[in-house]
């Protein structure tokens, strides 16, 4: 398949909720979308980086510049057979995952449309629904953590993470068992602690969650593992696992026993799918972790979702809860906590090219 030319499209999208994490609130965010051209097909991608490096290092703005500067430039004109050969052509650029990502995956889209199958069935995946929980913001008080625990368990999601920090966590997690004493329950810290709060660690061991996400530094495989050693409840990694070695190393060490996959931290679907099989060789599930994705993103996150290994339910929330518009069509909205992957080739959506206009803040074609 021969790339083209390739359109990127910045929007400015508002989440129907403030979201409020360790790391800092979003609610305005910046978008990049990736459209790639070929032989009349179009491949869709989605930058996951969000316009504040707090999550990782990679911004928005950063992903244009690496895409424009230094990606695009190595693959345009010319002709790619796999996703293999694509990010083999991209090796020499150290880093930039989610720059690659965007158009990794753009690729993935484009093979499956080019030979007609859902991107599921060219990923390897084994099932087309699965089970979905909701990642809920740090809230002003414990009775509005309670309510909206509450509002979402009745939504169906099968399971609830909660946003912590230093000052903001035990308290609230222990009203929230309370209320919901048989929900499966986790936290995600987003690197907050150190090994030094280990206290704090103690008291979540009691409140039977099913993992504590990402607690310490991300380039700290080491404390995690003594963590781990002393808990009960597993650690699941989430910024730690940039790939599939990373995989490899923690649970070798024992730094956790769960792994968030995040297709963009991870440089796409193909290293993805190996973060997936190291994951699967140790018997540590994984489950498909999100960014807060419009229609784009939240497809492939449904289509990855697919493969064997994802036991655990992950982020893909509907997108309802996020947008009051999203950019494609069909609605990627869950019932009964249930998320269907769309029907169809390649991601099985179309994009609303009159809303993505009006949202547009910048876009360029690069041929
Ligand atoms: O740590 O999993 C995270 C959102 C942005 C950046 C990092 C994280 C998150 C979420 C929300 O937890 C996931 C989602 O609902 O898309
Ligand atoms: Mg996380």
């Amino acid at each position: 398949m021969r790339i083209e030319d390739v359109e990127l499209i910045e929007l400015s999208v508002q989440l129907r909720f403030r979201f409020e994490t360790s790391f800092g609130v979003e609610q305005e965010l910046s978008k990049v979308l990736l459209v790639l051209h070929s032989g009349g097909l179009e491949g869709y991608g989605e930058v996951a980086a969000s316009a504040f490096p707090g999550y990782s290092s990679e911004t928005s703005a950063g992903c244009w510049l690496a895409l424009t500067d230094y990606i695009l430039p190595q693959v345009i004109g010319r002709d790619f057979e796999t996703p293999a050969q694509l990010l083999a052509e991209l090796a020499s650029i150290r880093g930039h995952n989610m720059a690659v990502a965007a158009l990794e995956t753009a690729f993935w889209d484009l093979l499956a449309k080019a030979q007609g199958v859902p991107l599921w069935q060219l990923l390897g995946g084994v099932r087309t629904a699965f089970p979905v929980g909701a990642s809920l913001g740090i809230q002003g008080s414990v009775a509005e953590t309670v309510e909206l625990a509450r509002a979402h368990a009745d939504q169906g999601y099968r399971r609830l993470k909660f946003k912590v920090r230093p000052g903001w966590d035990v308290v609230p997690l222990e009203a929230v068992r309370e209320a919901l004493p048989d929900m499966p329950l986790t936290v995600d810290a987003n690197s907050a602690y150190r090994l030094t709060d280990a206290r704090v660690f103690r008291r979540f061991d009691l409140l039977d969650l099913d993992y504590i996400e990402q607690p310490l530094a991300f380039d700290d495989l080491v404390d995690h593992a003594r963590l781990q050693s002393m808990l009960a409840t597993p650690l699941c990694l989430d910024e730690s696992i940039h790939s599939p070695g990373d995989a490899r190393k923690a649970l070798e060490l024992g730094s956790g026993r769960v792994i968030n996959v995040k297709v963009g931290r991870v440089r796409g679907h193909l290293e993805a799918r190996r973060v997936h099989d190291v994951a699967l060789a140790f018997g540590a599930p994984v489950w498909c972790g999100g960014m807060l994705e419009l229609g784009i993103g939240r497809a492939h996150n449904l289509h990855l979702s697919s493969l064997e290994n994802y036991t655990l339910p992950g982020d893909t929330a509907s997108a309802s809860r996020y947008w009051e518009e999203d950019i494609v069509d069909p609605w990627l909205d869950a019932k009964e906590g249930i998320q269907q992957i769309p029907d169809g080739a390649g991601l099985g959506v179309t994009l609303k090219r009159d809303l993505i206009e009006r949202l547009a803040v910048r876009r360029i074609r690069v041929a």
